[in-house]
């Protein structure tokens, strides 16, 4: 039988693999808040790398449909209504994000960039 300190040391290492483990799945989010149907520059490029997951909790003070090309992702959204947009990026590109407004509005009001490090 290991002794308690080494049983602690690989306890320690499991947790920490865990932990680790625990952040590489959560997905990195980028916040979008639209306001008039439109993004504030900070928020206009997300980016991620191949393979890594992505989210993009959005917000909009206006009825819209929110797309994210390439991705086929189609979100209706309201006011009282966030939706959020989750991807797993794929080949290295940029691609539009839309919005489809009443009234025919329709505009690309940022990008997500998918590029390696
Ligand atoms: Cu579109």
């Amino acid at each position: 039988m290991p002794g308690p300190r080494i049983r602690a040391a690989v306890l320690a290492a499991l947790l920490a693999v865990v932990a680790v483990a625990g952040a590489w799945a959560e997905p990195r989010a980028f916040a979008l808040t639209l306001r008039d149907s439109r993004l504030p520059g900070s928020h206009r490029l997300s980016r991620v790398q191949p393979g890594e997951d992505g989210s993009l909790p959005s917000t909009t003070d206006q009825h819209m449909t929110l797309q994210l090309h390439g991705y086929y992702i189609d979100e209706k959204a309201t006011p009282k209504t966030p939706v959020s947009m989750r991807v797993t990026a794929r080949a290295k590109g940029r691609y539009p994000i839309e919005i489809h407004g009443a009234g025919g509005t329709e505009r690309i009001v940022g990008y997500l960039e998918v590029h390696p490090r």
